[in-house]
C-alpha cells in the first residue's frame, strides 16, 4: 500500500534547497581532493631531441596528466610511467618496465585491465609538438599506485596498444623522473 507524503509547503522548499546544496557540492570538481602535484621534466636520450613537461595533479577519480612535449616527429609516440626513476643510462632503459603494480597485461590508456604506466600515446603534429590532457583512474601519488619517484618515457614510434607487454613502440627517446612540485 502506497501512502502520499504529506509536507507542509514550507517544509518542502527547505528540503529543495538541501538537496540543492548537495548536487552543488558534489559537482564542484575540486572540493574532497587533495590537490597534490608532481611534476617530470622530460629530457632527451642520446641522439634525440624531445623535451617537455608532464604535471599530475590528484583530483577526483584520479590523476589529471597534462603533457606539453616538443622535438618530436610528427605521428604517434608511446608515452609510459615506466616503474624507475632512473634516467642513467644514455638511452633510457634504466626507466625499466612499464610500471605495473596490478600484474596486468599491456593495454591502451582506456582499458580496464592494464599496466597502471600504459598512458597510450602522445601525437605530435607537423611541427613536432604535443599536448595531452587526461584524467586517469589507474595511477595515484600517493599508496601502490603512487607515480612518484618513477619516471616517464617516451618513445621513437606508436604504441599498438596490443603487443606484450611494450605495446611495440621502439626506443626510448626521452625520459623524465616524477618528483613532487613546487606548488
Ligand atoms: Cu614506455
Ligand atoms: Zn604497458
Amino acid at each position: 500500500m502506497i501512502r502520499s507524503l504529506h509536507i507542509a509547503p514550507g517544509v518542502a522548499v527547505l528540503l529543495v534547497a538541501a538537496t540543492n546544496t548537495v548536487l552543488a557540492q558534489t559537482s564542484q570538481p575540486a572540493t574532497g581532493m587533495t590537490g597534490a602535484k608532481a611534476i617530470a621534466v622530460i629530457h632527451a636520450t642520446q641522439g634525440n631531441q624531445v623535451k617537455g613537461t608532464v604535471v599530475f595533479v590528484e583530483e577526483a577519480g584520479g590523476v589529471r596528466v597534462t603533457a606539453s612535449i616538443s622535438g618530436l616527429s610528427p605521428g604517434l609516440h608511446g608515452f609510459h610511467i615506466h616503474e624507475f626513476g632512473d634516467a642513467s643510462s644514455a638511452d633510457g632503459t634504466a626507466a625499466g618496465a612499464h610500471f605495473n603494480p596490478s600484474g596486468h597485461p599491456h593495454n591502451g590508456p582506456s582499458a580496464t585491465n592494464r599496466h597502471a604506466g600504459d598512458l597510450g600515446n602522445l601525437t605530435a603534429d607537423a611541427t613536432g609538438n604535443a599536448t595531452l590532457n587526461w584524467l586517469d583512474p589507474h595511477i595515484s601519488l600517493s599508496g601502490p599506485h603512487a607515480i612518484i619517484g618513477r619516471s616517464v618515457v617516451v618513445h621513437e614510434k606508436a604504441d599498438d596498444l596490443t603487443t606484450q607487454p611494450t605495446g611495440n613502440a621502439g626506443g626510448r627517446i626521452g625520459v623524465g623522473i616524477i618528483g613532487i612540485a613546487k606548488k
